[in-house]
């Protein structure tokens, strides 16, 4: 295991004790980054996402090798959408809603094929695996048990989309008292605009509600 390093962030450096740091990769689901998927049937551009792809598997590599708690999440719901609340069911007007067959299975739904993490970061053995109903991993899910139960006061925070599920978790993340360095590389928005600002506001009025860092500062920390 790596040793504790002080590290380039923003707005300021930060002490990163490796042995109580997790990873966590957010929603790097089919649904969203596939051409074809839900994403882009929403209208979004999901070259945007993929950008995440290369960089966060690095990232994964180096924390897989210095042997840090890996945490992967997945937005989704029951087959009988029973823990789908029909504000988010019936929100707004899309070509496809969740739980209607889609070009990957049926849209957010667990187990289907478009629901399940992309191949290129797909959880190996012993990493955790959080399924979600909402846009934060620590509504309805066993998450903040997990990181107390290894020893986690510190977070790597990556995956999509920037400005809503990873925003989400981070302030949640923030307000349960975990220091969260948000991957600026390793995050992804459909919308160039809410990825500058969205990064943008992690860290202004002195890191308001976390740290943000490109992973090459992290990738050099972990090895
Ligand atoms: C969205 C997410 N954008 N993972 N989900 O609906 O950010």
């Amino acid at each position: 295991m790596a040793q504790p390093v002080t590290i380039a962030a923003l707005p300021a450096p930060l002490h990163l004790d490796i042995a109580r740091t997790a990873l966590v990769i957010i929603d790097m689901q089919r649904d969203f980054l596939l051409p074809g998927g839900f994403g882009e049937t929403l209208g979004n551009d999901v070259s945007r996402l993929q950008q995440v792809v290369a960089p966060l598997a690095e990232l994964l590599a180096a924390a897989r090798a210095a042997g840090m708690l890996v945490i992967h999440t997945r937005e989704g719901h029951l087959p009988d959408l029973s823990d789908c609340p029909p504000a988010k069911l019936n929100r707004g007007t899309p070509a496809k809603r969740i739980g209607d067959p889609g070009a990957y299975g049926r849209i957010l739904i667990r187990g289907e094929y478009g629901h399940d993490i992309i191949d290129e970061l797909a959880p190996v053995g012993g990493e955790v695996v959080i399924d979600k109903p909402g846009k934060g991993a620590f509504y309805a899910t066993d998450l903040d048990t997990v990181l107390a139960e290894h020893g986690v006061t510190q977070l790597l925070v990556t995956g999509v989309t920037t400005e809503v599920c990873v925003h989400t978790t981070t302030r949640e993340a923030n307000d349960r008292g975990y220091e969260c360095v948000v991957v600026s590389d390793c995050v992804g928005s459909y919308f160039p605009e809410f990825q500058r600002v969205g990064l943008e506001m992690i860290a202004a009025q002195g890191g308001i509600f976390g740290w943000t860092a490109p992973s090459g500062v992290l990738v050099a920390a972990l090895t």
